[in-house]
C-alpha cells in the first residue's frame, strides 16, 4: 500500500462506487469495475508472486499480456467496496501468454461475474489503441427504464432523445450511445456485442439491464452516465406530467458540434 499513484486511484474506484451506492443504481451487487492499473505500477510490483490459483480464460486476451487490473469481487456490493475496496475487490495479473489470470493482491477476492465481457473490452481498446483505461458498468433506473420502450431500443433513436433534452449530453457523450439486445449477464455473446457497439460509442446500453461507459478516467466515466440519466429524468418528467417533451430541434443539437469543437 505505499504505491501512492496506485493508492490514488483506487480511492477515486471507491468515490465512484460510493456515487454509484449514492444514485440509487446499485441494489445489492449490481454494477462493476474494472480498471487497467499496469502503468500506475513499477516492474517489482508487476511480478508480485500470486495468492490464488492461475484461471484459465475463455478467450485468450493477447492484447493484455502481464496487465494488471484492480476488479470489483463477484457479489460485492458498491456501498462497502466504497468503504474498503481492497476487501471487495482485488488486484488480478494477466499471465504472460493473455490466457489465464491470477490475483496478486490483497486478498484472493474472486473477480466479478462480467469479468469475460470486462476483459474483452479492455482488450479491445488497447488493440484499437484508445487509452481507456476503466470499464464501469452499473444499473441506473432511469436509464434502463428507457431500454424498455421500443423506439429507445435503437441507437440512433435513444441518442437523439437524451442529446435533445439539454445541451450538456451532446458535450459530454459526443459520440452517443449504443444499445446491445437483451443477452444473458455475465456471457461471451454479451461481451462480443458490446464490442461491436464500442467501435463507435463510448458508452453502451445493455437492453432491460445496465450501461457501460470506458474511458480514460473513471471520475468521467461516471459523469458521462450521470449526465445521460439527467437526460432521461427530464424525459420522464415530462412524460410523468403528461406532455411530450419539445426536445431541442435537431439544429440546435447538431450547432453544438461546431460551437464545442465535439
Ligand atoms: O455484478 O451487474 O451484470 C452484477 C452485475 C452483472
Ligand atoms: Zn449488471
Amino acid at each position: 500500500r505505499s504505491n501512492k499513484p496506485l493508492m490514488a486511484e483506487i480511492d477515486r474506484i471507491a468515490e465512484v462506487a460510493g456515487y454509484l451506492w449514492a444514485k440509487g443504481w446499485a441494489e445489492r451487487n449490481g454494477g462493476n469495475i474494472s480498471v487497467n492499473v499496469t502503468s500506475l505500477m513499477g516492474d517489482d510490483e508487476r511480478q508480485l508472486p500470486s495468492i490464488s490459483s492461475l484461471t484459465p480464460l475463455a478467450e485468450s486476451m493477447t492484447g493484455l499480456c502481464g496487465h494488471v487490473f484492480y476488479v470489483t469481487g463477484t457479489g460485492k456490493r458498491m456501498r462497502y467496496i466504497a468503504q474498503d475496496p481492497f476487501a471487495n475487490g482485488a488486484i488480478i495479473r494477466i499471465s504472460a501468454d493473455g490466457k489465464a489470470y491470477e490475483i496478486i493482491a490483497e486478498q484472493p477476492i474472486s473477480p466479478t461475474s462480467e469479468l469475460p465481457s470486462h476483459l474483452m473490452m479492455h482488450n479491445f481498446l488497447r488493440k484499437s489503441g484508445r487509452d481507456s483505461r476503466v470499464v464501469l458498468h452499473t444499473h441506473p433506473t432511469d436509464l434502463i427504464g428507457m431500454t424498455h420502450c421500443k423506439p429507445f431500443t435503437d441507437s440512433g433513436v435513444i441518442t437523439r432523445t437524451l442529446w435533445s433534452m439539454i445541451p450538456e449530453c451532446r458535450i459530454i457523450v459526443p459520440k452517443g450511445v449504443g444499445i446491445v439486445p437483451y443477452e444473458i449477464p455475465g456471457t461471451l455473446e454479451l461481451a462480443h456485442a458490446t464490442i461491436k457497439q464500442l467501435e463507435k460509442h463510448d458508452v453502451v446500453f445493455w437492453e432491460k439491464h445496465g450501461i457501460l461507459a470506458v474511458g480514460e478516467d473513471i471520475i468521467e466515466c461516471f459523469d458521462a452516465i450521470d449526465t445521460l440519466s439527467k437526460a432521461a429524468q427530464i424525459y420522464f418528467s415530462a412524460r410523468m406530467a403528461g406532455y411530450e417533451p419539445e426536445g431541442m430541434t435537431d439544429k440546435q443539437v447538431d450547432d453544438l458540434v461546431g460551437a464545442f469543437n465535439l
